[in-house]
């Protein structure tokens, strides 16, 4: 009997999450210009960008205010909108324009910010399941080593000719 029970068990687990039944996206009623403070950590200008129909990476912008005495790191974050969320840097090596992982994380200065903006460390959004559309906002939880778990609402803009490329979840 157990033997049947578990993988039944585990079938009724998967029909109740269905992928997409709560994306991660707002449809309506989204706040502008919201801050979302955690501890010492204020985090303003949150947004992202309206996605072409196949687009699956998206980046996502937004300042971090440090006023503790102590630094924090940006580690990572989460959302139900993408498979992966991982904190890049966008810079130029020559002519090449290459993105990579913050590795060991962002570090956020005591008493200081970093701006997280297009053209340099950004939030990567990666195996995103439903194209973001203007207007609307994306659910993120942004993960810091000290301040933890900090849910942040992230608009979403326009379109912009500078968006990550395609193939970027390649590397
Ligand atoms: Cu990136």
């Amino acid at each position: 009997m157990k033997h049947i029970l578990v993988p039944a068990l585990a079938g009724l687990a998967l029909l109740a999450t269905p992928a997409f039944a709560h994306n991660g996206l707002v449809h309506d009623g989204c706040p502008v210009g919201q801050a979302f403070s955690a501890g010492d950590l204020t985090i303003t200008g949150a947004y992202t960008r309206a996605m072409l129909p196949q687009a699956k990476v998206a980046g996502g912008y937004l300042v971090i205010e440090n006023k503790g005495t102590a630094p924090d790191r940006l580690l990572g974050g989460a959302t139900e909108a993408a498979q992966t969320v991982q904190i890049h840097q966008m810079k130029m090596e020559g002519d090449m324009m290459k993105m990579s992982q913050v590795e060991g994380g962002l570090e956020i200065p005591a008493g200081g910010s970093v701006a997280l903006e297009p053209g340099g460390y950004h939030v990567m959004l990666m195996g995103v399941g439903t194209p973001f559309k203007e207007g609307e906002c994306l659910e993120l939880t942004l993960k810091f080593e000290k301040a933890g778990d900090v849910p942040v609402i992230l608009n979403i803009g326009g379109t912009a000719a500078d968006a990550p490329p395609e193939g970027h979840e390649g590397h």
